[in-house]
Order: C-alpha cells, then sequence, then structure tokens
C-alpha cells in the first residue's frame, strides 16, 4: 500500500494557509475527534480552517461541537470557489465516503489521513494511511507532535477519544500495539485522563438507549450453534429508538455470549434500502463486506444492501455460513 510521510504531511500543512477538514459521513468518535483536533491545533497555529462532515452528527457527547461543522456542502461552495483550501480527510481514504463533500470539493489540493485499509489509492494528493494503527487519531497525534511536541490538553484529550471510541477502550488492541501505546502515553502526559474519558464514553445514556440495546438482544436470531447472532433495526425499531439506538453496547451485550463468533446488525435506511453492520470476535470479516461493495476493518466493517429483509437475512446466513464452515476446517 502506497502511503507518504509525515514529513510530507507536514509539508502540506505547514505550507498553507487554509484547510477544509472533511470527515466521512455518519461519522463516529475518531473521524469526529480527528476532525476536531486537528482544527483546534492548525486554528492555534494561525491557519483558517473550516469543519465539514456529511454527518448526522449524532450522540449527546458530541452535541457541543456540532455548531461547529458544516453538515451541507451549500453555505460553502463560493469559500470553496475563491479561497481553494487544502481539503483534509480524515477516518476514511475514498471520495464518496465524505459524502455530498465530495462534488463541493473537487480539484483542492487533497490529504488524506487514515487507518483504514480498503480505500480508493487513486484519491488525494497526499495519503497517510496506516492500518496498524488504532485509530486515526493516533494517526493526527503523530503528525502534529513532528510539528509541535507540546499538545494542548484539549487536544490531547479528544485524540484519547477518539483512539478509546475505535479500540473499545483499549480492549480490541491485538498483540504488538506497544509502539501506540507510546502515544498513548504521550496523550495522558499532554492531560487526556482515562477515568474521565471512560465517563464520558459510557455513562449518561438514556433510559430508551438501554431499552434498544434489551430489546436487540431480547429479538436477535442465533444461527449456526450458536456462532452466528443476526439482529434487524426494522423500520418500526428504527421509528421507536431513532438517535437512541446505542449499536456499540448491543454488539458488546451480545459478544459477551459463550460461543458468538460473529455478529450482523441490519438497519433499516428506507424502502428496501439497509445499512449492515458486521462485529467478529476473531475472524476476517472485512473481506465479506468488501464483497458486499462495503468495507472497515478485520473485525468490524459493513456495507449498504438494495433488496428485500427477507433475501439480504438470506444470502447474510449462507455467506456467515459458509465463512465459519471455511474457519473451522483451516
Ligand atoms: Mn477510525
Amino acid at each position: 500500500m502506497k502511503t507518504d510521510t509525515i514529513e510530507d504531511i507536514l509539508k502540506a500543512l505547514t505550507g498553507s494557509e487554509n484547510f477544509l477538514i472533511a470527515g466521512h459521513f455518519q461519522p463516529d468518535p475518531d473521524c469526529l475527534c480527528s476532525q476536531w483536533a486537528l482544527a483546534e491545533f492548525l486554528k492555534r497555529k494561525g491557519k483558517k480552517v473550516t469543519l465539514a462532515n456529511a454527518g448526522p452528527v449524532t450522540g449527546a457527547a458530541f452535541e457541543p461541537y456540532r455548531p461547529f461543522f458544516y453538515e451541507s456542502p451549500a453555505p460553502l461552495l463560493a469559500q470553496i470557489q475563491s479561497e481553494k483550501p487544502v481539503l483534509i480527510v480524515t477516518d476514511c481514504s475514498s471520495g464518496d465516503r465524505i459524502g455530498t463533500f465530495q462534488e463541493a470539493a473537487k480539484g483542492l489540493f487533497t490529504v488524506v489521513i487514515d487507518h483504514h485499509a480498503n480505500g480508493d489509492e487513486n484519491f488525494g494528493d497526499l495519503r497517510y494511511i496506516d492500518p496498524a494503527s488504532p485509530s486515526t487519531t493516533l494517526l493526527i497525534k503523530r503528525i502534529l507532535c513532528a510539528w509541535d511536541k507540546s499538545l494542548l490538553p484539549v487536544v490531547a484529550d479528544d485524540l484519547f477519544w477518539g483512539f478509546c471510541a475505535d479500540s473499545g477502550f483499549f480492549r480490541f488492541l491485538q498483540g504488538g500495539c506497544a509502539p501506540w501505546l507510546r502515544d498513548v502515553a504521550d496523550l495522558t502526559e499532554a492531560g487526556a485522563v482515562p477515568s474521565r474519558t471512560f465517563a464520558k464514553m459510557m455513562y449518561g445514556k438514556s433510559l430508551l438507549s438501554r431499552r434498544f440495546t434489551a430489546e436487540m438482544i431480547r429479538k436477535m436470531k442465533v444461527f449456526e450453534n450458536g456462532r452466528f447472532f443476526l439482529a434487524a433495526v426494522t423500520k418500526p425499531v428504527e421509528r421507536r429508538y431513532g438517535n437512541e439506538k446505542d449499536t456499540s453496547s448491543f454488539y458488546d451485550a451480545a459478544m459477551a455470549v459463550k460461543g458468538c463468533e460473529i455478529i450482523a446488525l441490519i438497519k433499516y435506511e428506507k424502502r428496501r434500502r439497509y445499512a449492515v453492520s458486521l462485529r467478529s470476535v476473531r475472524i476476517d470479516i472485512g473481506k465479506t463486506a468488501l464483497a458486499y461493495g462495503g468495507g472497515g476493518h478485520k473485525l468490524a466493517a459493513g456495507f449498504r444492501f438494495k433488496g428485500s429483509l427477507f433475501s439480504l437475512k438470506r444470502r447474510l446466513r449462507r455467506d456467515i455460513a459458509r465463512l465459519l464452515k471455511e474457519e473451522t476446517l483451516s
């Protein structure tokens, strides 16, 4: 995989005065924290920064950040045309992942910073990609520290938050992660407080969001001798819970069940349109998501599906059964 160096990225950052920072649509904390921390840092260096994310920016913890993100390109078009900012794309590495901003940002010099493996190699003038990194925020941390070692506590705090979110508060980390944990140590030295971050991420949730987890656990179907769990957020469930669908709590609760290997969560989007999230304890489901035109990581990936819920479930059951069988034989 082709990747440019931190020095290349730094040259672009120090040599430009105006930036548009975009992340992927349906952003997660790693994406938003990458965008936010980078913006804070660049602003303190006297740069002009505009934040863009096609959204939706959800979650109570992100409420204070939301007003600072443009969720539609329309109000930015004139500015982009006249100022030609450098586009920085975080936590994704193909143009379609920035949604409605892709068209608006065409032609801008583009810097991509990401830790996903399955991006579009032709997207971006500079690409800093490292799939070994537990989060995009740790890549941002390395870039920023190469520029200026003294990170502000607020910047360190956000970079740490992104890491905690993508690493499931350390529990998804594999052996060999020591170099990244040294970066994490730097962040705590600069002011990040793990207990505070954990409280921000895990507490203060609504009762409705707990009931969502309970309902999904109760309704999920179990296949392949208890190795594959399949749950669906149907249209009525979507209506009832809306933004209170805490899917990560559902994955945690399901994954804790003895024997569970793979979880698929189907989410209703509109008529005959579904988003599917896959989670795995150890088997590579990134390839499965890729085969459906999606992407992600080895243990967490997703894709979109057009068609009936019935045929989606049937195909998924067939494909996951095959994957589990291959795993058993190998
Ligand atoms: Mn990420």
